[in-house]
C-alpha cells in the first residue's frame, strides 16, 4: 500500500506518475517536525537493514553513513563522500516490518542512516515544502516492486546498446576512431559502440561537428554503420555564447536560458568558455532544446549521453569577478608584485596566496552561484538552488520527449550522468568519474541493485576507471562484471593510460571476455525487458531473494541478476579467485578461454572459487537455466540459431517476446 503526504507547497517534479489522494501533515511511522524546515526521524532496530539511495557512496545497505542528495559533480568518488552525480530519495526500511519512503523534494535533502546515532535514522531538508510517499509491503523486494509501479516504466534502449562500447576522452578526428574500431576489429573482439567525447564539436558548441576533424559527417557515421558501429556522441548542459551561433540566438531571443534576478541571462564557464544554460524546467525550453538532437539524428546517429548536467560550472561571471576583486586587493595592499593579472596568479600555483586561494577554491560548482540563476516554470521564477537536483533529469527529458517526435518508431540510446527520480522514464545512467581503482569494481557492482530500485535500469560504470591509470588485469576484472551490466563501455579520462583492449598483451583475454557478454546477450536482453515491462529488478540484492537468511542479506559483493543467476565478480588484485556464499544449491559455471563452459554443482554455504583473469564466473539457480549463443562480432551479428541452454538439466526458460 502506498499513501501520499504533503507538506507545504512542494515543488511538482514529476518523479510519480500515478495521481494519488494526498494527507497532509504527521507520518505515524516516527516523529515528524514541519516547522523550521523538515525533518522525520525513526529508530531502527539492531538488524534493520535500509537499502536504496540508487547512486550513492558505500554499501547496499546504507546504514552507518550520512548521505546528501545534492548533484555534484565531484571526480573523486572516496569513501568520505556525501553527494555524486545523481539524487535518488528512495529508502527502504527492512526489517520486522519492510516499509519504503520517497522524500519527493529537488533540492538538498539529507539522509543521517545511524551517523549520529546508531540506532536512528534522521531524513531532513531546509524547507518543509514536499512529498512523502510511504510504501508498506511484505518484504524489501515487494516493496521496491510498488515503488516502481508508482514511478512510470523505466526507459528501454536500443538492442544493439546491449552490445559493448569504447570511449576515451580524447578522440578527437575519424582517425582516432578508425584506430579504436580496427583496433577491435581486427583482433575480433565484439564492439557495438564508439563514444564520442567532447572533442567532435566545433569548439564545445552543442549539436555542431567539427569540419575539419570529420569533413563529411553523416557518409562517415554511415559508414561506421555499415561495420556494424554506432557513433555515440556527447551532449554538454551549457550553451556557448557565440554571435552567429544559432543555438545561442535563438535561446536568447526566445528567454530560453537560466536567468539572473535582474532577468539578465546567467553566464557561466564550462568546455566552450563562456555559456548559456538551457532552462529545463521551462517545458517550451525543454522542447526547443529537444528539438536540436534531431540535427544529429539526421546524421544518421542513434545514441547520445548527457553530461554535465548538475550543472557543473568551471566559474560563473561573479565569480571571476570576485577573483579578480581578491587579486587586486592583495596586489594594492601587499608588498608581493608578482600578481597583476589573474594569469599569473593562476600560474602560482602552490604559492597562491591564502585570500585569493580561498576564493579562487569556491570557484567551482560554487553552491553561490545555484542561488544566482533562476528558471521559468509556467511563469513562475523558481531559483536554482531550490530545484537544483532536477536539472540533469530534464536535460534528458527533453532529449527523450523529443525523440518520441522525432524518430517515433525507433529506440535511441540515451543516458546522462545527472538524474532525480523520473529520469529513469527517458534515459539509463552512467555513474561518473570512477578511478581506476580495485575499490570502484565493488561500488560500482553495489550501485547496481540500488539504482535499480529507483528506476533505472540501464546504467554501468566506467570500465577499467576513468581517473588514473589502469592495469591490465583491472580492466580485465572489471570488464568481467561489465560482462553482466546493461551499459557496458571502457571509458577513461584524458592523460590518463590508453585503456581499450588491444592496448595491452594477451588480446585474446579480452576477445574472449567481452565475447563472453555477446554469448549472453540474449539472456541479459531478455531479463532486461521483463524487468522494464515487469516494473521489476533487474539486479538485486541477495537478500531480496534469500530475505530470512542472514549471511545472505549481509553478502553485498555479489548479486542476483534477472530470475537465474547470480554474479560473483573477483575484485581483488593478484587473486586466483575469491570466496562466495551460495544462499541455497547452485551450478557454478565458468566460461573458458577455450570456448568450453565448465560446470559444477555447489552446496549451499561458504565456497572459495578459482576464477583466472580470462575466465568469466557466474552461478545459476537451483533448478533454473540459462540461454546463451555462439560469439558474435556485434549484436546485430547474433545468430539465434546457435543458442543453447546451460545450467539444470531438464529445467526451461521462457525467452522476453517482444509485443
Ligand atoms: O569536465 O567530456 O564525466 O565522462 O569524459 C569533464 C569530458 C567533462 C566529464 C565526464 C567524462 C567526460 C569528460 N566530462
Amino acid at each position: 500500500m502506498v499513501k501520499k503526504y504533503v507538506f507545504g507547497e512542494p515543488f511538482e517534479t514529476e518523479a510519480v506518475t500515478i495521481p494519488m489522494e494526498c494527507t497532509p501533515g504527521v507520518m505515524e511511522l516516527g516523529k515528524t517536525e514541519a516547522e523550521n524546515g523538515f525533518s522525520f526521524t525513526c529508530h531502527m532496530d539492531d538488524t534493520d537493514v535500509i537499502y536504496g539511495l540508487g547512486e550513492a557512496n558505500r554499501g547496499i545497505n546504507k546504514r552507518g553513513y550520512i548521505y546528501v542528495s545534492n548533484c555534484s559533480d565531484d571526480p573523486n568518488h572516496t569513501e568520505n563522500k556525501q553527494s555524486l552525480y545523481g539524487a535518488h530519495n528512495f529508502i527502504i526500511i527492512s526489517g520486522e516490518k519492510n516499509i519504503g519512503m520517497f522524500f519527493d523534494y529537488p533540492s538538498k535533502l539529507t539522509f543521517d542512516i545511524g551517523y549520529t546515532r546508531q540506532d536512528t535514522l534522521t531524513v531532513s531538508c531546509e524547507r518543509a515544502d514536499l512529498y512523502v510517499y510511504v510504501i508498506d509491503g511484505d518484504s524489501a523486494y515487494d516493496v521496491a516492486k510498488q515503488f516502481r509501479k508508482i514511478i512510470g516504466r523505466s526507459y528501454i534502449p536500443p538492442k544493439f546498446a546491449f552490445g559493448f562500447g569504447q570511449s576515451r576522452w580524447g578522440y578527437q578526428n575519424e582517425k582516432d576512431i578508425d584506430t579504436v574500431v580496427s583496433g577491435y576489429r581486427d583482433n575480433q573482439i565484439p564492439i557495438d559502440m564508439v563514444y564520442m567525447d567532447i572533442d567532435y564539436m566545433q569548439d564545445y558548441k552543442d549539436f555542431t561537428v567539427n569540419e575539419e576533424r570529420f569533413p563529411n559527417f553523416p557518409e562517415y557515421v554511415q559508414k561506421m554503420k555499415e561495420k556494424n558501429i554506432h557513433l555515440i556522441p556527447i551532449i554538454d548542459a551549457g550553451v556557448k555564447i557565440e554571435d552567429g551561433y544559432d543555438i545561442y540566438e535563438e535561446g536568447v531571443e526566445k528567454g530560453y536560458f537560466c536567468k539572473r534576478e535582474d532577468g539578465s541571462d546567467f553566464v557561466a564557464a564550462v568546455w566552450p568558455g563562456w555559456t548559456h544554460f538551457p532552462d529545463f524546467l521551462n517545458p517550451e525550453a525543454r522542447e526547443w532544446f529537444g528539438s536540436k538532437y534531431a540535427r544529429l539524428i539526421e546524421a544518421g546517429i542513434d545514441g547520445f549521453w548527457n553530461d554535465m548536467n548538475e550543472p557543473a560550472i568551471f566559474y560563473s561571471k561573479e565569480g571571476i569577478d570576485a577573483l579578480n576583486q581578491a587579486i587586486k586587493d592583495y596586489t594594492e595592499n601587499s608588498e608581493d608584485k608578482r600578481t597583476e593579472k589573474t594569469d599569473d596568479i593562476m600560474n602560482m600555483a602552490n604559492e597562491i596566496p591564502a585570500e585569493v586561494r580561498s576564493i579562487m577554491e569556491r570557484l567551482q560548482n560554487s553552491p553561490e552561484d545555484y542561488k544566482r540563476f533562476y528558471h521559468n516554470v509556467n511563469g513562475k521564477m523558481v531559483r536554482h538552488d531550490l530545484v537544483h537536483n532536477l536539472y540533469g533529469y530534464n536535460m534528458t527529458r527533453a532529449a527523450g520527449e523529443a525523440f518520441e517526435k522525432i524518430v517515433p518508431d525507433k529506440k535511441i540510446l540515451m543516458f546522462s550522468r545527472s538524474s532525480y527520480i523520473g529520469m529513469h522514464r527517458y534515459g539509463g545512467i552512467w555513474t561518473g568519474d570512477n578511478q581506476s581503482w580495485w575499490s570502484h569494481i565493488l561500488l560500482n557492482l553495489k550501485m547496481m541493485p540500488s539504482l535499480n530500485m529507483c528506476g533505472f535500469l540501464y546504467t554501468g560504470a566506467d570500465l577499467g576507471g576513468f581517473g588514473s591509470d589502469t592495469t591490465r588485469d583491472l580492466v580485465l576484472r572489471w570488464l568481467a562484471l561489465g560482462v553482466f551490466t546493461p551499459l557496458m563501455r571502457n571509458h577513461a579520462a584524458l592523460g590518463t593510460r590508453e585503456q581499450e583492449c588491444y592496448q595491452f598483451e594477451n588480446i585474446e583475454d579480452f576477445r574472449h571476455v567481452i565475447g563472453v557478454r555477446y554469448r549472453l546477450i540474449p539472456y541479459l536482453y531478455s531479463e532486461f525487458m521483463k524487468a522494464a515491462t515487469q516494473d521489476d529488478l533487474y539486479f538485486k540484492p541477495l537478500g531480496f531473494v534469500y530475505p530470512e537468511d542472514r549471511r545472505a542479506v549481509e553478502t553485498e559483493d555479489q548479486l542476483m541478476l534477472g530470475n537465474e543467476v547470480m554474479i560473483a565478480p573477483v575484485y581483488t588484485q593478484n587473486a586466483s579467485g575469491r570466496f562466495v556464499y551460495l544462499p541455497e544449491e547452485m551450478k557454478f559455471v565458468k566460461f573458458m578461454p577455450d570456448g568450453s563452459i565448465y560446470e559444477q554443482i555447489m552446496e549451499k554455504g561458504n565456497h572459495y572459487i578459482d576464477v583466472a583473469l580470462n575466465e568469466v564466473p557466474l552461478f545459476i539457480r537451483k533448478g533454473a537455466c540459462i540461454p546463451i549463443v555462439d560469439v558474435a562480432q556485434s549484436v546485430e551479428e547474433i545468430d539465434m540459431s546457435t543458442m543453447k541452454m546451460i545450467g539444470y538439466e531438464g529445467a526451461s526458460y521462457k525467452q522476453y517476446q517482444e509485443a
